[in-house]
């Protein structure tokens, strides 16, 4: 056969034996299959518009994840639904697991906010996976601050959130059950100046990810365009920030992986995308047209777990997770 012919044969051969070769992720509920039959489906889908699309057959032997597992967003999965909220205080909401855990915590230990109200103060702790799904929390802290809308995170055993009504950060050890710290965003908009496009008082929200702890805002010095702060974890201190030319108001969510801010379309749509990425070592960003499914109609919370590797996100009282694919093409 002609050379560009068996390169890319040779190309998806490769790719197909790298699906099935390497190791399943971490898989957040051991009970549920890792691999979807819609996963198998999308991800030929994927492999027919990669070969329409024309990988160069240069990069195709780079089209893999670097050593340190980090890459380019390229899929996002269907959404798995684990649990839905029993009241309306949790139409939105905040779950989510510590990717770096500190005991007496466990990966398996599960945390859920329920954000509807004016004094969201309760933060429920279960043991594992089953007990989440049970609805049967260890234990229900009570946050000595309300806290403001979804943005919060879980992380090295403490809680980060908005405090209500102000541009502050707050640390909460989750074992001492106290605040140990807390800093302002320096000029970051709140109580609604910049908020994604739901609303919801979601000017100031959090992330997690490869590279550390984050804050995504904006300022009246941006007009309204996403400002990304990295901060160190334990003093709150802004240690880099960067100015996206990404309105935050036009977008309805973002989450970071491996130092590059990704955003969503639409809360709403059930076609929605995940639509732009911006890249902080490079301070560039680019359009971007990956499929994200909004399946209950009102993702008020979408985040990344890098222990897990996927993102866990709140969608009409409903808790999900979606699988997600790096590339480093
Ligand atoms: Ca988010």
């Amino acid at each position: 056969m002609p050379r560009s012919v068996y390169t890319r044969f040779y190309a998806s051969l490769s790719r197909v034996l790298t699906l099935f070769l390497s190791p399943p992720s971490p898989c957040l509920f051991p009970s549920l299959p890792a691999v979807s039959k819609w996963d198998l489906e999308s991800f030929d889908y994927q492999e027919l518009k990669s070969e329409l699309t024309e990988v160069p057959a240069s990069n195709v032997f780079e089209e893999r994840p670097s050593p340190t597992g980090c890459g380019e967003l390229v899929w996002v999965g269907e959404p798995v639904t684990f649990r839905r909220a029993e009241t309306i205080a949790g139409k939105y909401g905040v779950w989510m697991k510590d990717p770096e855990p500190v005991p007496p915590y466990t990966r398996e230990t599960t945390w859920r906010v329920d954000a509807i109200g004016t004094d969201i103060r309760q933060v429920f702790e279960y043991d594992d996976a089953d007990q989440f799904m049970k609805g049967y929390p260890s234990k229900v802290h009570v946050l000595p601050r309300s806290m403001e809308s979804t943005g919060a995170i879980i992380y090295r055993g403490s809680l980060y959130f908005q405090r209500h009504k102000s541009r502050t950060v707050a640390k909460y050890d989750l074992k001492t059950e106290t605040i140990t710290v807390q800093k302002d965003i320096p000029s970051a908009g709140y109580h609604g100046q910049f908020p994604y496009s739901w609303g919801g008082y979601t000017d100031v929200d959090l992330a997690v990810d490869e590279m550390g702890l984050w804050v995504t805002y904006s300022t009246d010095k941006a007009k309204g365009a996403i400002v990304l702060s990295k901060l160190d974890p334990e003093t709150l201190e802004v240690e880099q920030t960067w100015e996206t030319n990404i309105r935050k108001q036009a977008v309805a969510n973002s989450f970071m992986i491996c130092g590059t801010l990704y955003t969503i379309s639409s809360y709403s749509a059930p076609d929605a995308t995940v639509n732009f990425a911006y890249h902080t070592a490079t301070s560039t960003s680019e359009p971007l047209s990956i499929r994200f499914e909004n399946h209950y109609g009102y993702s008020s919370m979408v985040d990344y777990n890098p222990t897990e590797r996927k993102l866990f996100a709140w969608d009409n009282f409903n808790m999900v997770t979606y699988d997600i694919r790096l590339s480093t093409i």
